[in-house]
């Protein structure tokens, strides 16, 4: 089995980062191995969040695991805790490298979300992201955390893009961003979580995709409910896991909107407040 280490936050309550990319790797059939970056009582859309940072923890962790020769296919990194663990993990990914040349490394820059930063986060926390996408062959942002990697100004490209009907229009808008996206990464790219109204009135959650050929390929699907806490973490752990065990990014990327969809839908039958994210844990099954 391939062995992908998880650079992520433990949140109690809420469903994000590891609670999912954990269960998620290990259904698609890949070794999770935890890195946490924090533990916190629950994500932070929460009223109160108590939180551990464990950037002083990590390079011991980091050290047992040289010691002991752990190597790994992949490393998916996400929400951090600070600029010196950004530093840590960049020597980490250096020195895997060095033993697998073949390693992927998947960059999810957890920071933002519907034009605003997440608690505790700050320009740090993209300054170290665009430092580790450098070293990235994948990176999913979503639309706001593209636009603070490329200082876009996020009101006037979401406006831009809902003024956009036709994909001809949207294409030109994104393939700007995706270059400037490209400045920052040489590894392929996929704008997540897009939303859309289209002109048929039927909402849509639309993914861009950029490999090295330079095309952009829209992956799309219709919107199950609203916006939940999470979908980004369980987008990136399918992504991920597919992608390191070799399977083709475009399908992979549709596999990983399909199940996010689908785990919409069931959370707003199972009538699962949005603050608690994705209900995915019964319907793993469907991957
Ligand atoms: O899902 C992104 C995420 C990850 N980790 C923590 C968060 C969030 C989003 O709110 O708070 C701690």
């Amino acid at each position: 089995m391939k062995n992908l280490a998880i650079i992520n936050d433990l949140s109690g309550i809420g469903r994000s980062s590891l609670s999912i990319q954990i269960p998620v790797a290990a259904t698609l059939g890949v070794t999770p191995c935890p890195v946490p970056t924090a533990i916190l009582s629950s994500h932070t859309a929460f009223s109160d969040v108590s939180k551990l940072d464990f950037t002083d923890y990590m390079q011991a962790y980091f050290d047992a695991w040289k010691k002991n020769n752990f190597t790994f296919d992949g490393i998916l990194i996400g929400y951090l805790s600070s600029k010196k663990e950004q530093e840590m993990i960049e020597q980490f990914i250096m020195s895997q490298k060095l033993i697998n040349p073949g390693l992927k490394v998947i960059l999810d820059p957890v920071t933002a979300d519907h034009g605003k930063l997440y608690r505790h986060m700050t320009s740090d926390n993209i300054d170290a992201m665009r430092i580790l996408a450098k070293h990235a062959d994948l990176i999913c942002p979503n639309l706001t955390e593209a636009a603070l990697l490329t200082d876009f100004d996020y009101d006037g490209l979401k406006e831009t893009l809902d003024g956009c009907y036709l994909d001809a229009a949207k294409a030109m808008v994104l393939s700007t961003l995706v270059s400037a996206l490209q400045h920052i990464t040489d590894g392929a790219i996929v704008i997540t979580g897009i939303e859309e109204i289209s002109e048929d009135g039927e909402d849509k959650l639309l993914n861009v995709l950029s490999e090295s050929d330079g095309d952009l390929r829209f992956i799309r699907n219709k919107r199950t409910g609203s916006g939940r806490p999470g979908t980004g973490d369980l987008f990136s752990s399918i992504l991920a896991s597919k992608y390191i065990k070799g399977d083709d990014l475009g399908a992979s990327c549709q596999t990983a909107a399909d199940f996010v969809a689908e785990a919409i839908r069931h959370s707003e039958d199972e009538q699962v407040p949005v603050i608690n994210g994705v209900q995915f844990e019964d319907i793993l099954h469907l991957l």
